[in-house]
């Protein structure tokens, strides 16, 4: 493992000890009989992980303690670092760019998800990379979350489109509209969680769809799901909910440092499997990494 993704590593595996340390501790001294399968049953349920996702975990780990015929509770820990690790697998996918120019991001989430800091994070990750990023305000709502933007685009010197009191889709077809003209790389638009008006939420994002779509036939090309790793559950209403309106194309999981629900993401590969491209663990620019389902398993049992 490279230096940097050891450090992440180590912050991810700090993230998630709430999560974990109930699951480990199902292992610890402990005999492989039915009352180990019970207690990880609760502590699975414990970490958000869901009714579906836990017994299908508790069934997947039966069959490959017998196959490997394993003798010890560490080494049913380990089995279990596979399952998860394979469960949640199918949620591993970088996000490409390259292929449009600008590839244009629409970024979606209720308030207060993480969406603008994730975007913040997500334009120093993809500078890393070499990208040349514009940034979108589309949350006209608030002045502060104008300003918000402005803060993270002055940190990583990117320009920003910004319109004050202006409307959403307009903002969203002049960044798109500029990001060709200036042949950026990306274009990541910033979206409201909520709307202090009678409009409703879901109608408003896909306004700034199709608009950007206006701006740009093939655009958006990523519509990005930021939800909270705290809200357990209920991010799994929230991916469907977004997912049958905008048609999501990947999920980026946010707070994921000091939450309890971490089991959320397995919750999600079984039920509603989209893409993870990136998970948060903080607020700093560094706290935001590409998912990796083994790293992630093995972060979460130690
Ligand atoms: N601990 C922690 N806090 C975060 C993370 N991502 C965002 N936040 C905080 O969550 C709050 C809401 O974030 P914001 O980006 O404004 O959410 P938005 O309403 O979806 O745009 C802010 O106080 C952020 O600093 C994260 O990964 N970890
Ligand atoms: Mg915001």
């Amino acid at each position: 493992m490279a230096a940097e993704r050891k450090g992440w590593f180590n912050k991810l595996k700090t993230g998630l000890r709430k999560t974990g340390t109930g699951i480990q501790a199902v292992f610890v001294n402990a005999q492989i009989d039915d009352a180990l399968y019970e207690e990880l049953e609760s502590a699975l349920l414990m970490a958000d992980t869901g009714v579906k996702a836990t017994e299908f975990l508790l069934d997947d780990l039966r069959g490959r303690v017998k196959r490997q015929m394993a003798t010890d509770a560490a080494q049913v820990k380990r089995l279990l670092a596979d399952a998860i690790t394979d469960l949640l697998k199918p949620l591993e996918k970088p996000l490409m760019i390259g292929q449009f120019t600008p590839t244009v991001i629409m970024v979606a989430g209720v308030n207060g998800a993480g969406k603008t800091t994730s975007i913040g994070k997500l334009t120093k990750h993809l500078a890393n990379e070499g990208a040349s990023v514009l940034l979108a305000a589309a949350d006209t709502f608030r002045a502060a979350a104008r300003e918000q933007l402005l803060v993270w685009a002055d940190r990583n010197t990117v320009e920003i489109v910004s319109q004050e009191g202006g409307d959403p889709s307009a903002v969203s077809f002049d960044a798109v509209t500029a990001g060709k003209a200036r042949g950026k790389d990306v274009v990541l638009v910033d979206t409201a969680g909520r709307l202090p008006t009678q409009l409703h939420l879901m109608d408003e994002l896909k306004k700034i769809k199709r608009v950007v779509t206006k701006a740009d036939a093939t655009a958006p090309h990523e519509v990005l799901l930021v939800i909270d790793g705290n809200t357990g559950q209920n991010a799994l209403a929230q991916v469907r909910a977004f997912d049958e309106t905008l048609g999501l194309t990947g999920l980026v999981v946010t707070k994921l440092d000091g939450t309890a629900k971490g089991g959320v993401l397995c919750a999600i590969a079984r039920e509603r499997p989209i893409p993870v491209y990136f998970i948060g663990v903080g607020e700093k620019l560094e706290d935001l990494e590409t998912f990796n389902a083994r790293e992630f398993a093995q972060a979460l049992l130690g």
